[in-house]
């Protein structure tokens, strides 16, 4: 296998007609509760503490939003390291100066070491903001190749297999043209073969959130009789090497989600033959400048991609649907309808997904959907302003 390093930057040149002096950014928490709880083999969750971000030059505002969640059980980050790092040296930084490009801010921003969620919210901020600017919608800004994308859904561990069996039919009757079954012990190899059984040709996947180890290799090999499409991270959030030991013992392809965390980390793992399939979250890997990287030597190299979710809001729900639309995305993501987590998302229309399975890519200028700022105003829990120094 040849690995070339990805240069993205030198192909698409993301940037406004002249710098921008970004005037003003602004963080704000809102809280949506979600439809039903979500469990994953880290923990459950009730309800999401958003982190939205906007950034503003010259009366346009551009949005993103920062995934990290409460606690540090998904990743290091939390919404209160990363509102931390955004107040104290991302937004400051990015307000010291005029912009020139993603390039020029991600440069700005790699002096800081890890903290990839917070500079992710900025750079997708500063996105949206350009693709306005320059009145061209994100997708088109970034390389994007598709008019829809083909989606999943990520089903959490339910407390019966019943209920399990009725939400994998609900969502293949909306059309969702792949499941995923969060997996741990003791909700693993009976649950994955009872839904099998029920469901013997659809497109079927689990996610681990690394529940295992190396040494359970010969449990895990149990899974290669049900023919999925991949096994999403079985091992530790960080490793490459077990990885690579347990993908030569499957036959299932192995995709990895936490290991992740940039072009580096991706360049490794597919010399290490570490997986055949990528998940990229934009924000697990600080931004689009490493998105659209790690993207780029996937494609190269023939390992299919597709994007990952974090229960976004909206707003980073179109961000997504925006990176989905590059060409190498070529399995359906975790991009699901606004309404699989939210009563209202806030903005407008909502994310839907077609009978086919598939998500418009919009055609509006930058995010391409209408930030509802009136419901954001009325949720919002607290908010903070970084603007350049007088
Ligand atoms: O591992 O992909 C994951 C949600 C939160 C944290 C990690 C993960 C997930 C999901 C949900 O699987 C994906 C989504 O629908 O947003
Ligand atoms: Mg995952």
């Amino acid at each position: 296998m040849t690995t070339h390093s990805a240069t993205p930057e030198t192909v698409r040149n993301i940037a406004p007609e002249s710098p921008v002096s970004i005037d003003r950014v602004e963080t704000r928490l809102i809280r949506l509760p979600l439809n039903e709880p979500f469990e994953t083999s880290f923990g459950s969750i009730d309800s999401r503490l958003i982190f939205l971000v906007s950034v503003s030059a010259g009366g346009v505002t551009g949005w993103g939003e920062v995934v990290a969640a409460e606690k540090p059980l998904y990743s290091y980050e939390t919404t209160g390291t990363a509102l931390h790092v955004v107040r104290e040296f991302l937004a400051p930084a990015m307000v010291s100066r005029p912009l020139s490009s993603l390039e020029d801010l991600a440069k700005r921003f790699a002096p800081f070491r890890g903290h990839n969620m917070a500079k992710a919210g900025l750079e997708l901020a500063f996105v949206d903001l350009v693709a306005r600017l320059r009145d061209r919608t994100i997708s088109g800004l970034i390389g994007g190749t598709r008019a829809e994308i083909p989606v999943g859904v990520s089903l959490g561990i339910q407390p019966t297999i019943e209920e399990l069996l009725a939400r994998v039919e609900r969502y293949l009757s909306l059309g969702y043209q792949r499941i995923k079954l969060k997996i741990k012990h003791g909700w693993d190899i009976d649950v994955v073969s009872q839904v099998r059984e029920a469901f013997p040709d659809i497109l079927l996947s689990v996610d681990a959130n690394s529940a295992y180890t190396l040494s359970e290799t010969e449990h895990l090999k149990e899974l290669d009789r049900f023919g999925l499409l991949m096994i999403e991270q079985p091992l530790q959030h960080d490793d490459l090497l077990d990885h690579a030991a347990l993908q030569s013992e499957l036959k299932t392809a192995i995709c990895l989600d936490e290991s992740i965390t940039s072009i580096r980390q991706t360049e490794m793992a597919l010399r290490m033959r570490s997986c055949r399939m990528v998940n990229i979250k934009i924000g697990r890997v600080g931004g689009y400048s490493q998105a659209l990287g790690i993207h780029d030597l996937c494609y190269a190299n023939d390992i299919p991609v597709w994007c990952g979710g974090m229960l976004e809001s909206g707003i980073g729900r179109a961000h997504n649907i925006a990176l989905a639309s590059l060409p190498g995305f070529t399995l359906p993501g975790d991009v699901s309808a606004s309404s699989r987590y939210f009563a209202r998302d806030v903005i407008v229309p909502a994310v839907t997904v077609s009978s086919a399975g598939t998500v418009e890519v919009p055609r509006g200028a930058g995010l391409g959907f209408e930030v509802d700022i009136d419901f954001i105003e009325d949720l919002t829990e607290s908010s903070e302003s970084i603007v350049p120094d007088a």
